[in-house]
């Protein structure tokens, strides 16, 4: 009888706890795509108290599927650098490194709670905070909330800096070019481009920056952001795209 009593103490405290010691933290990481990990657990590793919020119930984004869901991803050497910082066995295969996709997405998951970040998992960003043309913060809901369409106001929590990982929708970029006018070179956020891997990869890292006062991009979300190519199931962009977004905010704060 008090057995499970215990058991929902257990969780319900634990998590308040968990939450609470979230409402101020140094970097939210918006998806827990690859670039959003591979960001985390470099600020973590740095001493920073970074979360990352992931709509879905399973963290890992796009990375899951390799290509086609044949579950491999291919990587260049740069990549392979930072997928063997986590234990991912990568293997040669012509001019790449390939690793299984299961095993990498698994890994960098693990790489990032061990670093000391916090993952929240089925909590989608709807919104940001914004003081004095900065980003803040982040505004988040359940996503069960959302799904069901009920008409439940969200939570506040604050952030010295917000990471859009939210990839191919780039949506917290997309939040803040409509309501606090974001603007890129060209003038808007542009979309992703047509499939060109070598070009896409390059820029990736390239696009990879601060896009408005507060708010970054990282991974596929830096591309759509600056209308660059989709690059396909190569991943080393978007880790490498990580680790350059945490070198940026810590540069920073
Ligand atoms: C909370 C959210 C929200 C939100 C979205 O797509 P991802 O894997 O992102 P990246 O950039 O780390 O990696 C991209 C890669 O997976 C990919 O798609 C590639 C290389 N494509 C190339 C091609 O040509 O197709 O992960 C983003 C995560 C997902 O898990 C979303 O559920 C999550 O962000 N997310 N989480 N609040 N508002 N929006």
């Amino acid at each position: 009888m008090s057995s499970d009593i215990d058991i929902t103490r257990a969780i319900f405290e634990s998590y308040s706890q968990r939450f609470l010691q979230s409402v101020s933290m140094d970097v939210a990481v918006v998806g827990a795509g690859p670039s959003g990990l591979t960001a985390a657990r470099y600020l973590a590793a740095a001493g920073k108290k970074v979360c990352v919020f992931e709509r879905k119930l399973s963290p890992g984004g796009g990375m899951w599927g390799g290509g086609m869901s044949f579950p491999v991803i291919v990587v260049q050497e740069a990549g392979r650098e930072i997928l063997e910082e986590v234990g991912v066995r990568c293997r040669r295969h012509g001019p790449y490194h390939v690793a299984d996709s299961i095993e990498a997405t698994a890994k960098i998951i693990a790489g990032a709670v061990d670093a000391g970040a916090t993952i929240f998992n089925a909590v989608t960003v709807e919104d940001v905070m914004a003081s004095q043309d900065k980003v803040c913060g982040i505004v988040v809901n359940w996503t069960g909330v959302l799904a069901a369409g009920m008409h439940v106001d969200p939570l506040s929590l604050e952030a010295r800096a917000v990471v859009d990982g939210t990839g191919h929708p780039s949506e917290v970029c997309r939040i803040v070019e409509r309501k606090l006018g974001l603007r890129t070179p060209t003038g808007r956020v542009e979309g992703e481009k047509c499939m060109w891997a070598d070009e896409g990869e390059r820029l990736t890292l390239e696009n990879t920056r601060e896009v408005y006062p507060g708010l970054y991009t990282t991974g596929m979300a830096s591309n759509a952001v600056m209308g660059s190519p989709r690059m396909g199931p190569i991943f080393g962009g978007m880790l490498q795209s990580g680790k350059k977004v945490a070198d940026l905010i810590l540069e920073k704060l």
